[in-house]
């Protein structure tokens, strides 16, 4: 331990010049010093591996920073971490505001922990920026697993564009398995295109349902209905028991008509209450049972190479794009082109070309 020994006494006072507020130099010095070391990737890499959550929440908001350098940083940790992530199943779990996510992720994820895993649950929140991220609000939702050592719960990455916070969470995923967590929980809400986000970045998808007046099929997008390898009718309690069975039952009637999957897996309808916790044991032997024969078939490992292809081209794509937008002739030129188009001065694929070919000049 340094000294901090005391320059001037700060009861002392000068006429005319008040003393400052510190005096104390040595404790400046060494605040100034612990500010200043920030730890180097390598220490973060070791950390994570470690299971240190400290260097895990550190590594994940460099990730997460939009400056220049922490890229670089987080950049060199995610690879360094790369050899000791994939060991986990990745779960994602949708459904519209109020079905009952983070009640149902804190059941689940308690029920998990009790078997020994070791949950990360990470969001995908389209709005997020805007309202800073929904599971920071569910940190007090989900009291009991924010408490548990084998829980790690992170907010959800804000970012302009889904793709962006795509990205973000993929690396996210990569940390927290290097960190030994075994179990990633992605919840997304449901709606816009979050879901099929999460869809390619998850091996099991989970659709929560409640059941509504007799017309479940009502509104839901059938695309989500493909996706998913469960469908979980939420709230199955007291007077909601009747109601949520029946829900169920047409849900497998619907399921019927969509074309098997490429999993070869039957899509599993049940339903559970996040309250009583009945039928939350049952959804995980659903997903073990999917688990198990998407390993035997080998179609786990190859629906996660598929999944790198896809990032792949989506990092290409999304990166051209906001290269090409941020570009201040382009911003410029845009404006102007748009207004031509508004004023069918120019069509718009003219613009479109004046535009590109300006970029690629
Ligand atoms: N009766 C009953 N109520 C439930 C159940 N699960 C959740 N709820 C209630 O439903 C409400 C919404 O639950 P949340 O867990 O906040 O729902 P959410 O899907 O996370 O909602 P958003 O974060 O807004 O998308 C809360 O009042 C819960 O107490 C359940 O199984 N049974
Ligand atoms: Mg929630």
């Amino acid at each position: 331990m340094p000294t901090s020994k005391k320059q001037s006494s700060s009861l002392q006072e000068k006429p005319g010049i008040s003393s400052p507020e510190i005096t104390n130099i040595a404790a400046i010095n060494q605040i100034k010093n612990k500010r200043r070391k920030q730890p180097s990737s390598q220490e973060l890499i070791k950390g994570i591996l470690e299971g240190n959550r400290t260097s895990l929440s550190r590594a994940i908001t460099l990730i997460e920073s939009t400056n220049p350098e922490h890229a670089a940083k987080a950049n060199e940790i995610v690879n360094g971490c790369l050899a000791h992530a994939n060991k986990s199943v990745r779960i994602g779990i949708t459904g519209v505001p109020g079905v009952g996510k983070s009640t149902f992720i804190e059941v689940f994820g308690k029920f998990l922990t009790a078997l020994n895993k070791k949950v990360a649950v990470l969001a995908v929140d389209p709005s997020s920026s805007l309202s800073h991220g929904s599971i920071l609000g569910d940190k007090t939702r989900m009291e009991e697993l924010v408490k548990d050592e084998n829980a790690f719960i992170r907010p959800s990455a804000s970012g302009d564009t889904l793709g962006g916070v795509a990205r973000k969470t993929r690396e996210t995923i990569i940390l927290c398995e290097a960190a030994g967590f075994d179990t990633i929980i992605i919840e997304t809400v449901g709606v816009g295109q979050s879901e099929t986000a999460v869809h390619s970045m998850v091996d099991f998808f989970l659709l929560l349902k409640i059941s509504g007046a007799g017309d479940e099929l009502q509104g839901i997008k059938r695309g989500i209905m493909e996706m998913a390898d469960a469908i979980v009718i939420n709230k199955a309690d007291g007077d909601n028991i009747k109601k949520a069975n029946l829900a169920k039952l047409e849900f497998n009637r619907a399921l019927h008509l969509f074309p098997a999957k490429k999993s070869a897996w039957t899509p599993k309808v049940s339903t559970c209450s996040a309250i009583t916790k009945d039928g939350i044991s049952d959804i995980w032997k659903t997903i073990s049972d999917y688990f198990e024969m998407t390993n035997e078939s080998g179609f786990f490992q190859e629906k996660r190479k598929e999944q790198n292809q896809f990032w792949l081209m989506e990092t290409i794509n999304e990166q051209l794009k906001s290269n090409f937008y941020n570009q201040p002739e382009i911003i410029l030129q845009l404006e102007e082109n748009k207004k031509a188009v508004q004023n069918d001065e120019m069509s718009p694929f003219a613009a479109a070309q004046e535009l590109l070919k300006l970029y690629f000049k």
